[in-house]
């Protein structure tokens, strides 16, 4: 994804210019991956720009931070601030935020305690995430020959940089068979996740997705979408899923902030459905794209106005 410049980057405290917000080679992060971040989307509505969800992503950001015992050196309140302040500054309408606190220069080895914790907030302009087309006509996916991480290897409820290497192996193999992205499954062979979204699947007006213990991150998008459809009256289950049941479903779909609520049209060539955007996907796009973009009244309070 190239990326389009804004204007600063609030870096250590501070708003910088973009090209100026650097480090030095030899941060710790750079070479073990020691870092924790989120994916926040802000969307344009009548009122100016609105966070959606800031809440839960902070209060993710800090437990990721005490699962790999990394001290932010900021209040969840100071982030969020730095976090709108950040949008302001830059004049975005709408934007892709990204949190990011990692180990910098500090000396080498494996022990990070003597390295600085550094904290970054960027901000840009970014589009549907697997393609254009994507929201509508839905995506052709793969299962991946890679697993999740198995339980007690890393782990895979808090969103660290270094685990994002077993999500490149897994979009990467998808992309060089042809898919736009690819699904994993758990050690136990059961689905997990895409390499970067949740996954559900309908059979029969059921709408069920993999438990979290099936080594998934807890999508912030999958809990408001799990919301969203029992308002609707759906039933939704948390249940362990085998991956022929993806073959046999009336309708599947990725979920996360970047990745929003994509449909997946076919799963390793075979047709999902009618092999387009079945009409329970639709309906809770509808629902989430009126609540994310004030269409909707914000009965859940997941908006944030940025001004
Ligand atoms: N699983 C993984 C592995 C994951 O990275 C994400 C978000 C999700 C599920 C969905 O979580 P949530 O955003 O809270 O609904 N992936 C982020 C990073 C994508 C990237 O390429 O970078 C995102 O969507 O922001």
């Amino acid at each position: 994804m190239a990326m389009q410049k804004a204007e600063k980057i609030w870096f250590d405290g501070k708003l910088v210019p973009w090209d100026e917000a650097t480090v030095h080679v030899s941060a710790h992060v750079l070479h073990y991956g020691s870092s924790i971040f989120e994916g926040i989307r802000a969307y344009a509505t009548e009122r100016g720009p609105a966070v959606f969800c800031l809440g839960p992503h902070i209060e993710r950001l800090f437990n990721s931070a005490k699962i790999y015992r990394l001290e932010i050196p900021y209040t969840p309140q100071e982030i969020e601030q730095a976090i709108l302040e950040t949008i302001r500054v830059n004049g975005h309408k709408s934007c892709y935020i990204r949190p990011l606190v990692f180990r910098g220069a500090g000396g080498l080895g494996v022990n990070p305690l003597d390295c600085p914790v550094q904290v970054l907030i960027l901000t840009m302009e970014w589009g549907a995430y697997l393609g254009p087309e994507a929201i509508k006509q839905g995506v052709a996916v793969g299962v991946s020959s890679w697993r999740r991480m198995a339980p007690g290897t890393f782990p895979a409820a808090a969103k660290i940089g270094g685990q994002y290497i077993n999500s490149q192996l897994i979009n990467m193999e998808a992309k060089r068979h042809g898919y736009v992205e690819g699904i994993a499954l758990d050690v136990n062979g059961l689905v997990s996740e895409g390499s970067g979204e949740n996954i559900f699947v309908i059979s029969k007006g059921v709408i069920t997705t993999p438990p979290l213990a099936a080594s998934i991150l807890q999508g912030i998008t999958r809990k408001c979408v799990i919301q969203l459809a029992d308002d609707l009256g759906y039933e939704v289950r948390q249940e362990a899923i085998p991956r022929e049941l993806l073959y046999i479903a009336d309708e599947v779909f990725f979920t996360g902030t970047a990745a929003e609520i994509t449909p997946i049209r076919a799963v390793d060539g075979v047709t999902i459905g009618q092999g387009r955007r079945g009409p329970i996907t639709k309906r809770l796009q509808e629902e989430f794209f009126g609540l994310t973009q004030g269409r909707l009244p914000d009965r859940h309070s997941w908006l944030t106005l940025v001004s």
